[in-house]
């Protein structure tokens, strides 16, 4: 019998882990369920996926980037490149948060409920570095801590300084040029067979998560998930009119052909973890050159957060109707632009975002109590935000090849 394809399998495990997942869910407080079934037999097979998946991100980036940045060569197309790319990572953030203050505003989320009888979460606020510290966290003073601490912007800074530097010296470096591009060959099929287990690694997470996520929180803050879910939707418009119009590929068959990578984002809901096979996927799937992928993915799952921008705008609004404060035109302007910048310093980790939305509602003069309420459901929508966050990556990563014409293969990019 034909083996069953890796998306189909990955779709099972998707659905059964969403099953499974709601019917644990009742007895999660059960001890054999709590310790035996969640905690030991979906904790294991779920963080064994995610450990897999993550060994491999420095690895790869760090290889990928040097031979990429080694080929691409002259540091005037680097500079090109990385300006387009950012110019599309921060657009579409900026566009992001706009439609999700729209949504929640015009959707009134919030209004007339009280705050005192919903549920309260327990976080705690790090403090976030100040600008300033991020900017300066991305000169790497000691690249193994960086790369074992895997601060990713420290890792794509010196690794594209490696990549300049073996093109500078061409032929005298040559056999490290070669075995840089025998050393991805091996990266790149090391996540493909990493991906076979990917089936069991997504349903054992999902299952946790649904399990563990009361179904009465999401009951109470259902308007809160609905609006943020709803603005996603939106958004991922916003991407098929990039598809279509500055990739010219059909959205429908780029959203086929990606399904793997977005459900590694769902089930882990770590942008970093979905690194590897996004750029594994881009060069096999879509005929984009390593050198592009390579560059933009890191850069991407590191600044560029639509998803999570998406979901501070919305819990901005939700918590001003909560706490009955009135936004003003300028206090918008403010979350939009505090958005943009917090994805900056936003990590691809679970949870991360929610971090971040300290600083959006201390801009907008905001109670970080109501971080409190809408943390019960973070953990859900962290899986689809983090979906929506490595999709920019990807669909901004098509619009720049393109555009420079780094597609090694025509045929798989366009259908
Ligand atoms: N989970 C983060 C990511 O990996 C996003 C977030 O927490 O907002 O992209």
């Amino acid at each position: 019998m034909k083996k069953m394809g890796l998306t189909t399998r990955i779709m099972i495990g998707l659905i059964l882990g969403i099953v499974f997942g709601l019917i644990l869910s009742p007895f999660a407080k059960n001890p054999f369920v709590k310790d035996v079934v969640i905690d030991s037999f979906l904790t294991f097979f779920g963080g064994m996926f995610i450990n897999l998946m993550k060994v491999m991100i420095v690895p790869l980036v760090s290889i990928s980037l040097a031979m990429g940045a080694a080929s691409i060569g002259d540091i005037k197309k680097l500079k090109r490149i990385g300006t387009k790319v950012l110019g599309f990572y921060f657009a579409t953030t900026a566009i992001a948060v706009a439609i999700g203050l729209f949504v929640a505003k015009v959707s009134g989320i919030g209004m007339g409920m009280v705050h005192g009888e919903l549920p309260k979460g327990e976080f705690k606020i790090a403090e976030q570095g100040k600008l300033i510290d991020i900017l300066l966290d991305m000169i790497p003073k000691n690249i193994i801590n960086a790369m074992s601490e895997e601060k990713m912007l420290a890792i794509i800074v010196f690794f594209l300084l490696l990549g300049v530097a073996i093109s500078a010296l061409g032929d005298k470096v040559k056999n490290v040029k070669a075995l840089l591009e025998e050393a991805n060959e091996l990266v790149l099929k090391m996540v493909e067979l990493i991906m076979e287990v990917a089936p069991i690694g997504v349903f054992a997470l999902i299952s946790k998560v649904v399990a563990s996520t009361g179904v009465d929180v999401l009951v109470k803050l259902l308007g809160f998930v609905a609006a943020t879910l709803f603005a996603f939707v939106i958004h991922t418009g916003v991407y098929q009119i990039m598809l279509a119009t500055m990739a010219k590929v059909s959205p429908l068959r780029f959203f086929k052909k990606f399904f793997n990578v977005i459900s590694v984002a769902f089930s882990t809901s770590s942008s970093n973890a979905t690194i590897p096979v996004n750029i594994e996927t881009l060069t096999e799937k879509f005929g984009i050159s390593e050198e592009i992928s390579s560059f933009t993915i890191p850069l991407g799952a590191t600044v560029n957060m639509d998803g999570t921008a998406i979901m501070q705008g919305v819990a901005a609004v939700f918590i001003a109707n909560l706490y009955n404060i009135h936004l003003g035109p300028t206090q918008y302007l403010g979350i939009i632009l505090t958005a943009v910048l917090a994805s900056v310093g936003t990590a691809g980790v679970p949870g991360a975002g929610m971090l971040m939305l300290s600083l959006v509602l201390k801009q907008a003069g905001l109670p970080l109590e109501g971080i409190g309420v809408v943390i019960g459901v973070d953990r859900i929508i962290d899986m689809f935000r983090t979906a929506v966050n490595i999709t920019g990556d990807a669909v901004c990563t098509m619009v720049v090849a393109r555009s420079e014409n780094e597609i090694t293969d025509p045929q798989k990019f366009y259908n």
